[in-house]
């Protein structure tokens, strides 16, 4: 498995420019992480010279990027909207076309739809529908890039699309691609899967991405209201070799706090260092832990 962490574990804004970005492959590193998750939007936008500038930065620590997805409604491929439909495949295929300048091969996310989710449509076998087919073309796409697409199944509070891993599995089915896989999160199925351990062991050779966070989104082992040794058995049952990527989210305020309704700090006022301890602790951990076979 490797081990990695979202880019905004210390920022209060999604916005993080190419600088910022450079800084933070050294960090990262520095720490000791495999993979940086770094924000697809940005990728979309950035220049292919700025692109080249990452990857190299990147390549010198032998470090890995995964590229994170929570699409605006303008790119939502569940939609009615053939022109919005249109939009999604054109936005997502962009994406994918830039992603060998990183050498990163997984995208991940919501990209079945928008996130977060504001539930003024939840006809959920049309959204089926309208986003399987775009998801078979953008499937066939990755696949000639050697790109695999993992689906981010989320909470009710966030979405009504894919809410639990056998849902997510028989979604996958019906896409029919090999380049399209799922993403289970503890923190979502802590709250929608009646055994944590059994939807992984469920998933199998479905899950191509996981995202390790406490139930309030604490670091990992900070509370451990997740039984992460369980966690881990699950894995190895299922021979999971793929990303372990953590998504803290305890500072609150800015763009990041509101999106993710933090509305409190769970840092204990936590100083620069401190989040740096913090997350050095979690990696620590999650190694640890990970590492045996329960
Ligand atoms: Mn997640």
């Amino acid at each position: 498995m490797q081990f990695g962490t979202l880019y905004s574990y210390w920022n209060k804004e999604w916005d993080c420019n190419t600088a910022d970005y450079l800084k933070l492959i050294e960090k990262i590193s520095s720490i000791g992480f495999d993979i940086l998750e770094i924000n697809a939007d940005h990728v979309y936008h950035m220049p292919e010279s700025d692109l080249k500038k990452l990857n190299d930065l990147r390549n010198q620590h032998g470090l890995k990027f995964t590229l994170n997805s929570g699409p605006s409604k303008e790119y939502d491929m569940a939609s009615d909207n053939k022109v919005i439909r249109q939009q999604a495949i054109q936005y997502y295929t962009k994406i994918l076309e830039k992603m060998p300048l990183l050498k990163a091969n997984t995208l991940i996310g919501a990209i079945y739809s928008y996130w977060p989710c504001d539930f003024t449509s939840t006809n959920k076998e049309l959204a089926w529908k309208n986003s399987i087919a775009c998801l078979r073309h953008l499937g066939q796409i990755a696949e000639d890039l050697n790109i695999t697409i993992a689906l981010e199944v989320l909470n009710r509070n966030e979405t009504y699309i894919l809410t639990n891993c056998q849902e997510a599995v028989d979604y996958c089915k019906q896409i029919n691609s090999k380049s399209v896989k799922i993403l289970l999160d503890t923190y979502h199925m802590n709250i929608e899967e009646d055994s944590i351990p059994d939807a992984i062991r469920y998933a199998g050779d479905w899950l191509a991405h996981l995202h390790v966070g406490e139930n309030n989104r604490k670091l990992p082992g900070m509370n451990n209201t997740i039984d992460w040794p369980a966690v881990a058995a699950a894995l190895h049952d299922i021979g999971y070799d793929k990303g372990v990527v953590m998504e803290p989210f305890i500072l609150n305020g800015g763009s990041v706090g509101n999106a993710i309704r933090v509305w409190r700090d769970l840092s204990n006022n936590a100083t620069p260092q401190q989040m740096d301890n913090y997350i050095i602790q979690s990696l620590n951990f999650l190694r640890k832990t990970f590492a045996i076979k329960n």
